[in-house]
């Protein structure tokens, strides 16, 4: 039997029936079983193995077919840049495989049809644990091209992981954006019976195609179960659980949107911007050799962990609570935290450092205690934002990329474009 046949294995006091994967270990037997878990069986336990089907070839597609354009239905582009939403397991490798072309796209999710007229294709095909600064200006110039040949809307597909980086810093980049962009990923791949790559692509496309919302978003599931999709602040939101579908929560923030497909219902949860299609796209891009660090506050933290950013150019603290830092010395334990103080001046003097929270929810806040007004006094730069460690980061790369380090002082916690919330909503918590 070869990897990818549905074989059945009997064993002692059960049978387990599923798809052969490639085992790492020649001892064991790995099968996908029909919910998408893969299961890892001891040869020996095995009593009879018996082949259910056959491996069938998936027809590979060789040359993509006209995708065909239906009158009166908006026509949605799709990019692809890898991550789980658009790929399936090959069994032959166990690895997961990207699909992308129209007609694979279009065959794994049928009823896209029915919402719009889709194009679709590859951008790129990597995880999203290695996007850099440069993959944001490559996915801006693609948008731009599907904006100048008419996209009503772009869907965005991406691996979870650092989405919400990506979401951020395509706000940033696409000045003037009429139209929607939204990003899909998956936490399940498509294959698996579990997968919420379906409700997340229909949802956005059904959002795209029945909504005048313009703009970057996010568009994930609202609970581990299969009944609605958010339609998440691009600025605002974060990947809050490794593995849940629900994964997804707007910070600080409410969710733009809740999209009930198979209800065919979409709720607006409050103000947002209109589209526009006459809106002329400026692309502000990222330059992308700028190194940018992002630093933990943690107990024991000793002055080389500042210094070490000496070279950068610029760096996110993640502060305890409303910004603080290890920076008193109140006893003989701590003398060493003067000289945190001391680096982090030396920093602030050569660079922008921006305070962020690993509290990730509420603002930051520097007058309230001694400690904070002496890391203001220091140079550090976030009083009274609400922004995510990892918008802040975005942020900073943007506002260096584009802008003087004396205007980077005056906008870095003066809200832009929506990524710094004016007031904060008490029910925006653990939402
Ligand atoms: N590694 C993850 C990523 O690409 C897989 C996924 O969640 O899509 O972000």
């Amino acid at each position: 039997m070869k990897p990818g046949d549905l074989i059945e294995l009997v064993l002692d006091d059960e049978v387990l029936k599923g798809t052969l994967v490639q085992s790492p270990d020649p001892e064991t037997i790995v099968l996908k079983l029909s919910n998408g878990y893969n299961v890892a069986v001891e040869k020996s336990r095995v009593r009879k193995t018996v082949l259910v089907s056959p491996l069938v070839e998936a027809s590979v597609i060789k040359k993509p077919r006209q995708v065909e354009m239906r009158k009166g239905l908006p026509l949605i582009s799709i990019l692809h840049t890898g991550g789980t939403i658009a790929s399936k397991v090959d069994y032959r490798t166990g690895g997961v495989v990207a699909r992308f072309s129209p007609e694979e796209i279009l065959a794994m999710f049928p009823e896209l049809n029915g919402i719009a007229n889709v194009t679709s294709r590859l951008v790129s095909n990597m995880w999203s644990e290695d996007m850099r600064l440069a993959h944001y200006n490559v996915m801006a110039m693609e948008v731009r091209k599907e904006v100048e040949s008419g996209a009503d809307g772009i869907i965005i597909t991406h691996g979870t992981d650092t989405l919400h980086y990506t979401s951020a810093a395509l706000s940033f980049a696409l000045q003037g954006l009429g139209i929607p962009v939204i990003l899909v990923g998956a936490q399940r791949s498509s294959d698996r019976g579990s997968t919420d790559a379906r409700l997340n692509l229909l949802s956005a496309a059904y959002f795209i195609a029945n909504s005048d919302f313009a703009g970057v978003a996010i568009c994930m599931h609202e609970t581990i179960s299969d009944t609605s999709c958010l339609i998440l602040p691009a600025l605002k939101s974060r990947k809050m659980h490794t593995s849940r579908r629900d994964a997804f929560r707007p910070i600080n923030a409410l969710p733009i949107a809740r999209v009930c497909y198979d209800e065919r219902g979409i709720e607006f949860k409050g103000d947002y911007r209109k589209r526009d299609k006459k809106s002329r796209l400026g692309l502000k891009l990222f330059n992308e050799g700028l190194k940018i660090g992002i630093l933990k506050a943690h107990p024991n933290m000793y002055p080389e962990e500042f210094s070490s950013y000496r070279d950068f150019d610029g760096l996110v603290i993640e502060g305890y609570a409303l910004g603080q830092l290890p920076i008193n010395a109140v006893d003989e334990k701590t003398n060493i935290h003067s000289r945190n103080l001391e680096e982090l001046r030396l920093l602030c003097a050569k660079m922008p450092v921006v305070m962020s929270s690993q509290s990730i929810y509420g603002r930051i806040q520097l007058d309230v205690y001694s400690t904070g007004r002496d890391i203001k006094a220091a140079g550090v730069l976030g009083h009274l934002s609400d922004m995510t460690p990892e918008t802040a980061f975005i942020k900073l790369a943007w506002l260096l990329s584009n802008h003087s380090k004396d205007e980077i002082r005056l906008l870095i916690a003066k809200n832009l474009i929506g990524e710094i919330a004016e007031r904060s909503e008490k029910e925006a918590f653990l939402i």
